[in-house]
């Protein structure tokens, strides 16, 4: 073996196992919401060695990359087996999404890619890329992962490459190795993107949360987080969808929203997590925002904090595609706290942590959006008087 090979190849080995075995620390203060952490905890990077080069001195000489990887973002997640996992969506330099499993023994750190990524079987019309899974334990006891399958327009006019289709994908599993494939859901929007599974059965009934649109990234006249019932998994098909949280002028879901990961059931109802987008002059921004709905009416919106939840910071900010925080994947551990698995700028993954409790206590006491500024400077007075006379009381006391 040649002694460059060697010595690169250590380096390289080096190099990824500090990457993948480094501790993550809680970033200090934070917002009294959640924790943010130091370092991302999936990046391009973090993928195996022996996925992007070729190991063999005499076919790869120069130890070059044979496959590179772009990114890594955009990830489900579910615990199993005691186990933190992540269905990363991994991106290769040829602009191709895959999904692969990471999985950290913690949920913050140590996060490492199984040997193979999924290998998910194709529909009769095969998929052009696939991506942002939703992965959901339902209660009639498999594992689903709904995810986005886009495909090139077939009405695209000649010398139109970019123009496709994007529909609902499903695939069920039993261990995140092998899926079966089921046709994709069929509902009453011409495109459909961020579908997610309701993980229980509602009057007997598959419930999936939808995002109508009428454009391939317009979400045009469709839009809003849409709720639809299909009888079945096998031959899924909704024939009307209930829009629960809609765009709104002025707002961070101004221009369009989507449904985060599945929602997580609580005492005070269903928590949610989102995606909203609103237009800038340097493009569109994704940001996070969180909502509760009622427990049976799954429906009705019953608290929704002004604003957004987590938004990109610092080195998030920048990245394929910039000012972007994205969410499909959290896990909720048995002793209430929370694991938000988000995404920045299309690029790589991040976790904050929370609890259930403090989630309640955000979306139902963080004041609703008065959708003028004149109600937000009330809003901001009425939290000044009250702290006014708080500490007028306290000290008083003292
Ligand atoms: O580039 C930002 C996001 O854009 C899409 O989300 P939406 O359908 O809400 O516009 C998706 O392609 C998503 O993967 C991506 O992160």
């Amino acid at each position: 073996m040649n002694f460059l090979f060697q010595e690169r190849l250590s380096q390289l080995q080096n190099t990824h196992f500090d990457l993948i075995t480094r501790e993550n620390e809680v970033v200090a203060l934070g917002n009294g919401i959640y924790d943010r952490y130091k370092f991302p905890i999936v990046t391009a990077q973090h993928t195996p060695i022996f996925w992007r080069y070729d190991l063999n001195p005499e076919t790869n000489p120069y130890l070059m990359e044979r496959f590179g990887i772009n990114a890594a973002f955009n990830s489900g997640a579910i615990k199993l087996n005691g186990k933190y996992l992540l269905v990363v969506r991994v991106e290769g330099i040829d602009r191709k999404s895959f999904f692969a499993v990471a999985e950290s023994p913690n949920g913050i750190d140590n996060f490492r890619f199984w040997d193979y990524p999924i290998t998910m079987p194709e529909t009769e019309n095969p998929d052009g890329n696939v991506y942002d899974m939703r992965v959901v334990q339902h209660e009639d006891g498999w594992i689903y992962g709904l995810f986005c399958t886009e495909r090139k327009d077939p009405n695209a006019k000649k010398g139109d490459e970019s123009s496709a289709v994007a529909q609902c994908g499903m695939a069920r599993t039993r261990d995140l190795k092998t899926w079966e494939r089921l046709p994709d859901l069929v509902t009453p929007s011409p495109q459909q993107r961020n579908v997610v599974l309701h993980p229980e059965f509602v009057n007997g009934k598959y419930a999936f949360y939808t995002r109508p649109q009428d454009g391939f990234i317009e979400a045009g006249t469709g839009g809003g987080i849409g709720f639809g019932y299909a009888d079945s998994m096998e031959k899924a098909v909704i024939e009307k969808e209930y829009i629960v949280d809609e765009k709104h002028y002025h707002t961070v879901y101004e221009v369009k929203n989507g449904q985060g990961p599945a929602p997580i059931k609580t005492s005070k109802g269903w928590l949610h997590l989102a995606h909203g987008v609103r237009n800038t002059a340097a493009g569109l921004r994704y940001v996070l925002y969180m909502f509760l709905t009622d427990l049976s009416n799954l429906t009705q919106v019953t608290h929704k904090p002004a604003g957004y939840f987590i938004a990109p910071e610092g080195e998030e900010r920048i990245g394929d595609v910039s000012n972007v925080a994205f969410a499909n994947g959290w896990i909720a551990d048995e002793d209430g706290k929370v694991f938000i698995y988000y995404a920045s700028s299309d690029t790589r993954m991040h976790v904050a942590t929370s609890t259930i409790d403090r989630l309640l206590d955000y979306v139902i006491n963080t004041p609703a959006d008065g959708l003028r500024s004149a109600a937000s400077v009330a809003t901001l007075n009425k939290i000044i008087d009250t702290n006014q006379a708080y500490l007028k009381n306290t000290t008083e006391a003292v």
